[in-house]
């Protein structure tokens, strides 16, 4: 036991959780928790603007699969914080965010950086609390801790009135939580019924995602498609989850996913689809999706279960579980040769691989620098990326071998969110090499974190793909619009990022032709303390290839502008 005031016993309580850095802002309504701060071996990292500091936190999540942490004050401090939630929610991040309030007497009175913070972030959190009572705050942080990744993980908030944080306490140890574990229907009969169908299908496909990370199920992934043939896709928040070099991987599936993939999950048979939530970006329009195959669909959240598509089997359980259960039970069962479902699935890939033209005098190709990227870095490398056409060259060519070694904004596509979530990796992962691969006009929402890297020493790199346009926004407008173009540009007049990196106190490179890619890129990779912009004027006119119509079939797959003309000409 000890006297500690509210502040004091926040900071204490977690510690006890091994908290080890948060993110923030201070301000008026959560002074006391700053000074404790200094006191506290906990490592804060200031941000320049609240919703980069949660989406470091959510940076440092990812990178690792620990809670990331931020706090805010109250009022704006607060309401900066609600697009990193939403972010979190949608993509099933631990996040635990704790904001100062107003003192508890004017709650209620339109008080001076007053906003109703827990009303506001309802919609964008698992659970929140509003702490009355100092006596309570240590077990609601606990809790706030358990809600956050227990089942599904997800961002939660704690709002502390500023007089709760001074109001002093006998500081005991919290009691652990009494949050059961999610409730799982994994039986024997389950997993029989999920064997039995897998022994029945000619064409089956692991359909994995998000969930497999969360869960920690890749190598059990990897040893279930190994032991029964079946090949992978792995949508955009499961990249990484198995590795793309594996010959069963077939990599990202839907709008703007590999032929291969797509087509495979349009004549499989079987769906074993794992920690997946069957997102519009994957199955196009879902009454057209995968028409013959029967689904098992595996989620820790039963609420995913039968929301868009209604499975065969329904099972409610963490990835791993079911995954490992399922290869136990495959016992000594031969493993099945699947020859012409295999040698189907080589043909496409074949026939309709990624593709893109780099003309050695022509403008830089972005595809051609990530690429660059990937062999200059060996790939070894936690990759971060924005929203945008960039985000899906990203996915697209990047080839992954390592779970948390991809980070993007998958469920909300929340542009900024790059830098910061790169530095929160970074911060992290300090051993890791981190490399944001970012859109220009996504770097202008969140350019000022470089600051923050730069003040915390933490060394990410920006590979900077300068189109000088809200590139993803063209594409649709050229697409769809008959190439009217409104509110696009981002590169007039055009940013110097070499000066505003430097001004900043990061190190600006640039490559304006196709041989300066890679010079740049080692000269990047040469400076290990510093974070580094390297900015590539890439073509603007490159457009994202495969794509599937939004609402469109996915056996629709349009390789490129010709497919495109052909199915308007068709009046689709
Ligand atoms: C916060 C936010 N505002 C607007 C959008 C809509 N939007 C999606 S992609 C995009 C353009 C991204 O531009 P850039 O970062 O330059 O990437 P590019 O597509 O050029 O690679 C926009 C405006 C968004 N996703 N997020
Ligand atoms: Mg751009």
């Amino acid at each position: 036991m000890a006297k500690l005031n509210g502040a004091e016993a926040l900071l204490a309580t977690l510690e006890m959780l091994g908290v080890d850095t948060v993110f923030g802002v201070p301000g008026g309504a959560i002074l006391p928790v700053y000074d404790a701060l200094i006191k506290s071996p906990v490592r804060h990292v200031a941000a320049r603007h609240e919703q980069g500091a949660g989406h470091m936190a959510e940076g440092y999540a990812m990178a690792t699969g620990r809670t990331g942490v931020v706090f805010s004050t109250s009022g704006p401090g607060a309401t900066n914080l609600v697009t990193p939630l939403m972010n979190a929610l949608a993509d099933s991040t631990p996040l635990v965010a704790v904001t100062g309030q107003v003192a508890t007497g004017v709650i209620g009175t339109n008080a001076f950086q007053e906003a109703p913070t827990v009303a506001l972030t309802r919609a964008c959190t698992k659970a929140n609390w509003l702490v009355e009572d100092v006596e309570d705050l240590a077990d609601i942080v606990v809790e706030a801790f358990t809600v956050a990744t227990k089942g599904r993980p997800g961002p939660v908030l704690v709002d502390i009135p500023k007089d709760v944080q001074s109001a002093e306490l006998d500081w005991y140890p919290p009691r652990t939580s009494r949050n059961s574990d999610p409730s799982s229907n994994l039986d024997s009969r389950v997993m029989g019924q999920a064997l039995e169908m897998l022994d029945r299908a000619q064409s089956p496909v692991l359909y994995v995602g998000g969930g497999i990370i969360s869960s920690g199920a890749s190598i059990a992934l990897r040893r279930l498609a190994e032991l029964a043939n079946v090949p992978v896709v792995t949508t955009l928040m499961g990249r990484g989850a198995f590795p793309d070099s594996h010959p069963l991987a077939l990599g990202m599936p839907g709008m703007h996913g590999v032929y291969a993939a797509t087509t495979a999950l349009q004549r499989a048979d079987l769906l074993l689809a794992v920690g997946v939530r069957f997102d519009d970006r994957v199955t196009g329009n879902p009454s057209a999706f995968a028409p013959g195959a029967e689904v098992i669909h595996v989620d820790i959240d039963e609420r995913e279960l039968g929301k868009i598509r209604k499975p065969e089997l329904a099972v409610v359980a963490d990835a791993g579980e079911f995954l490992v259960g399922l290869v136990e039970g495959y016992g000594d069962r031969p493993t099945p040769t699947r020859r012409e479902w295999l040698e189907t699935l080589r043909e496409w890939r074949r026939d309709k691989p990624l593709s893109y033209t780099q003309a050695p005098d022509g403008p830089i190709k972005p595809q051609f620098v990530i690429e660059e990227l990937h062999r200059l870095t060996g790939g070894d490398v936690v990759v971060v990326s924005g929203v945008g056409q960039h985000q899906m060259w990203a996915s697209q060519y990047w080839r992954f071998s390592e779970p948390r070694t991809w980070i993007n904004s998958g469920g909300l596509g929340t542009m900024g969110f790059a830098l910061p979530a790169a530095i929160g990796a970074k911060v992290a992962r300090p051993d890791s090499p981190v490399w944001a691969i970012d859109g220009d006009g996504c770097f202008q929402m969140t350019m000022q974190e470089l600051l923050t890297a730069a003040a915390e020493r933490t060394p990410v790199k920006i590979a900077l793909l300068d189109n000088g346009h809200y590139g993803m926004v063209k594409q649709w407008q050229e697409l769809f619009y008959e190439g009217r173009h409104s509110a696009i540009d981002v590169g007039r007049p055009a940013p110097d990022y070499v000066g505003l990196a430097r001004s900043l106190g990061c190190v600006g490179l640039r490559a304006d032709v196709s041989e300066q890619v890679a010079p740049v890129i080692e000269r990047a990779l040469e400076i290990d303390d510093c974070p580094v912009v390297a900015a590539f004027t890439v073509d603007p006119d490159e457009h994202v290839w495969p794509m599937v119509m939004a609402g469109g079939s996915n056996d629709e797959v349009l390789m490129g502008p010709e497919d495109l003309r052909a199915n308007l000409d068709s009046g689709f």
